[in-house]
């Protein structure tokens, strides 16, 4: 059986961009709250969050679509400083009541609750006492999902500690092109880099110390996966290096950079060298937290890089001449999901959950008031059935989370790119389920097997 029964299919948002109500009932600024209300914001339109899908007022509502959806489970995030305002210090008592009354609302409904710890909207205030770069942020970062574990985990099972390192870290303080929006050197990614996997293994312990149940735990990383270029078993190990190469000039994007630490308990393979005189290692016991065991891999997977030297028709960008992509400009690669659940679960040895997968595309409301999106399907069926495939060949899979549930706030890009299968009108918050939803809701009720017709 490629997928079990028990196999979980849902969708995902993040608190930033979905929830609206930046500063209503007691929450804090967010660094992304700040540099989107910076005159100088170099977030598309000068867009912000600030109302984003009022998931905070309409929550109820949303939940009643993921039930005619018919999704066995939402990813969602919590926001930092809803709890704690300050990122430290008190606890703001609405925080959790919107968290809680969230969770309920679920489990009300049959949906598994599955809770994201951060997704990226760092405190401001914890910004200011130098962010990620301020080794105390372990404490402060234990502290808050203490107060999470302690106020959810009684109807929550499912966690993740972090969501992509590579991109709040790599995108937002080294190439610096979301929040902070500040390139900081090789050192100090370096340092950050610590502080982010001591951060993450000290909430694994947290979880597994204070929950209520039995957590099934794991992070949601990104990466560059490749995908070989035919079936040659050279062809394969090259692929295989590449999805796990420390590249010198992207190493804070990589893969190995961030999950060799917390599976294999090393850094990986020229990080020493690399880093020269900024390289410190671990205590042993730093090792420990590091390596707390996960349940399973998350993977958020969109596309497949491309091997630029093998490329004689591109230039630039790598694109291979008049290549299918998605409205974001990125390319159409299905086979990533196969070899990207082969390649993570050789080499992590835990099962696979793809934590987020999807597109975005030119979405709008039909004549007839229905969202037609024929792109989507066929790219989500293109890629569901390679993970299936994965399954087929023994892969241990346990999820398919589609990244989005509904059209949401894109970071530095705005509203423009819709990666929903619900659109929303952001004049009237008006909720239109797409044609792809529904053919998603038929891919749940027959576990993946109307994927074949
Ligand atoms: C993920 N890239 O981010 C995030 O987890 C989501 O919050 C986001 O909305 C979603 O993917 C769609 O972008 C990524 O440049 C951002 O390769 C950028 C990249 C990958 C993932």
């Amino acid at each position: 059986m490629p997928l079990p029964k028990d196999f979980i299919w849902g969708v995902a948002g993040a608190s930033y961009q979905v929830e609206g109500a930046w500063n209503e009932d007691g929450k804090g600024p967010s660094i992304w709250d700040t540099y989107t209300h910076w005159r100088n914001s170099p977030v598309h339109n000068h867009e912000t969050g600030d109302v984003a899908c009022d998931h905070y007022h309409r929550y109820k509502e949303d939940v009643a679509l993921l039930k005619e959806m018919g999704v066995k489970a939402y990813r969602f995030s919590i926001s930092w400083t809803r709890i704690l305002p300050d990122g430290i210090g008190s606890v703001n008592p609405k925080g959790i009541e919107f968290y809680s009354s969230l969770v309920d609302e679920l489990i009300k409904n049959g949906i598994e609750p599955m809770v994201t710890i951060y997704h990226w909207d760092l405190p401001q205030s914890i910004f200011d006492r130098g962010g990620w770069l301020n080794p105390e942020i372990i404490g402060w970062f234990e502290n808050y999902t203490k107060i999470v574990v302690e106020a959810l985990s009684d109807r929550v099972k499912y966690w993740f500690t972090i969501n992509e390192p590579q991109i709040f870290i790599g995108l937002g303080c080294y190439l610096g092109v979301m929040a902070p929006f500040k390139k900081y050197t090789d050192g100090e990614i370096f340092r950050m880099s610590k502080n982010v996997l001591l951060a993450h293994g000290t909430a694994v312990r947290t979880i597994r110390k204070y929950s209520k149940q039995e957590a099934k735990i794991s992070y949601a990383p990104t990466g560059p996966s490749f995908i070989p270029d035919n079936d040659s078993p050279e062809a394969i190990e090259e692929a295989r290096a590449k999805t796990f190469a420390f590249d010198k000039d992207g190493y804070v994007l990589s893969n190995s950079w961030w999950s060799d630490p917390i599976f294999l308990r090393k850094f990986p393979d020229g990080a020493k060298e690399f880093f020269g005189p900024d390289f410190s290692d671990f205590t042993e016991e730093e090792w420990d937290i590091v390596q707390s065991p996960l349940d399973f891999y998350g993977m958020n997977i969109y596309a497949a890089m491309r091997d630029l030297s093998k490329l004689s028709a591109a230039e630039g960008n790598g694109e291979l001449t008049g290549e299918p992509l998605t409205a974001l400009k990125w390319t159409i690669t299905p086979e990533v999901l196969y070899w990207s659940a082969k390649f993570m679960h050789e080499r992590y040895k835990v099962p696979v959950m793809i934590t987020e997968n999807g597109c975005a595309c030119t979405d709008s409301v039909h004549l007839d008031g229905k969202v037609h999106d024929p792109q989507r399907i066929d790219f989500l069926k293109r890629y569901i059935r390679e993970f299936y495939k994965a399954g087929e060949d023994g892969i241990p899979l346990i999820g398919y989370i589609h990244w989005s549930f509904m059209d949401n706030f894109e970071w530095a890009e705005g509203y423009d790119p819709r990666f929903g299968l619900v659109y929303i009108n952001y004049q009237t918050q008006k909720r239109t389920l797409k044609d792809s939803a529904y053919w998603y809701k038929e891919v749940i009720e027959t576990n993946g097997e109307s994927l074949w017709k």
